[in-house]
């Protein structure tokens, strides 16, 4: 049976946190935009949009004309959207206040127009990541701040659509996580991944090992245990440098990625609410896990919109181990922590 994105979503509608008419169109703003990308992306490199503007976003990084494309068609669609109130975006300083006061305006929409755009020029997998908030009980309407510095466990919807080898885009309302691929020859999105489960087991671990002599020890010593076979299976290695492709393989596949804070990005190098918080929605509605490698992310309470989050999911047993490995580590620096202060203690 064929089912459009449209029509799951409005099967979700008992699912749905908030005016669930509201949502459901809000969601369709998704549709209309990533069409639009997903067009511009296909012709990247032949229609002049290829390449970097001269100037750089907020994150102090070359904006390639995607981006900013990607950036106004979102902004555009959701702008149009009566029920929401506030949008934010990787590319934006601040966040975008809407209507006012208008009680219409219930909906704080999160997202990165696209995750990877180092990528662009290679032609290799990007996405754009999306999470949506209902405004908070007590927000002040004229601080779009309070809508959307919220944990991620608030999310009433998120999700991502990843331009690979055809363009699929997975969301979940907190019933499941469920995937839709663009069929180009009717333009609609169809059902083709029904309440994705994430393995329990998978065969990928996923991190940037160029910044190996930078990782914590315990990511280091996980890192090793993955690659001796030491945790009952031999793993391979599979880096692409877009965090969307890198997961959804993830989620189909199982496995592990993740991103530790190093030396040059000591609070970690991914967004909080723009990469980590909408991943690890999905990760944990489809079984698996996601933490900072000490905590959840979902319960981590933001202070600033572009605030960086070290960022591991994975299938259940990978990240049971990894939080093994990390338990260890703690529990030997508190020993050698406690003989110091004896030592220190004992000197007098
Ligand atoms: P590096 C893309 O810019 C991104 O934010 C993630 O999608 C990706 O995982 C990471 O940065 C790659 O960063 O420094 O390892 O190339």
């Amino acid at each position: 049976m064929v089912i459009s994105f449209q029509q799951h979503i409005v099967q979700e509608q008992n699912h749905l946190l908030g005016s669930s008419v509201e949502l459901q169109w809000l969601l369709s703003g998704i549709i209309l935009a990533s069409k639009l990308i997903q067009s511009q992306v296909r012709r990247a490199g032949l229609v002049d949009i290829l390449g970097a503007l001269e100037n750089t976003n907020v994150q102090g990084e070359i904006q390639q004309k995607l981006d900013v494309y990607a950036n106004e068609t979102l902004i555009t669609c959701f702008r149009q959207r009566a029920s929401v109130g506030v949008i934010a975006s990787e590319e934006n300083e601040h966040p975008i206040l809407l209507r006012r006061g208008s009680s219409d305006a219930q909906y704080a929409i999160i997202f990165d127009p696209l995750d990877g755009s180092s990528n662009i020029d290679v032609a290799v997998t990007i996405g754009t990541t999306f999470s949506i908030f209902c405004r908070p009980e007590n927000a002040d309407a004229d601080d779009p701040l309070q809508w959307v510095l919220q944990p991620g466990s608030k999310q009433v919807a998120a999700g991502y659509v990843i331009y690979g080898s055809s363009t699929v885009l997975v969301y979940s309302v907190g019933n499941g996580v469920h995937g839709f691929t663009l069929d180009p020859s009717i333009g609609t999105y169809i059902l083709t991944h029904e309440n994705i489960r994430m393995p329990e087991q998978g065969g990928y671990y996923s991190i940037n090992e160029s910044y190996v002599a930078k990782f914590p020890g315990h990511y280091v010593e996980y890192i090793n245990k993955l690659k001796s076979g030491a945790l009952g299976k031999s793993y391979s290695s599979r880096f692409i440098g877009s965090m969307v492709a890198d997961f959804h393989r993830t989620l189909l596949r199982g496995g592990i990625f993740l991103y530790p804070a190093t030396g040059d990005f000591p609070e970690g190098r991914l967004r909080l609410l723009y990469e980590a918080n909408p991943i690890a929605f999905l990760a944990e509605q489809a079984g698996g896990a996601a933490t900072n490698g000490e905590r959840r992310i979902l319960d981590i309470e933001p202070t600033h919109l572009h605030q960086r989050s070290s960022f591991v999911v994975g299938g259940k047993f990978e990240m049971e181990e990894f939080e093994r490995c990390a338990r260890e580590a703690r529990e030997k620096d508190d020993i050698l922590t406690n003989q110091k202060r004896s030592r220190v203690e004992y000197t007098g």
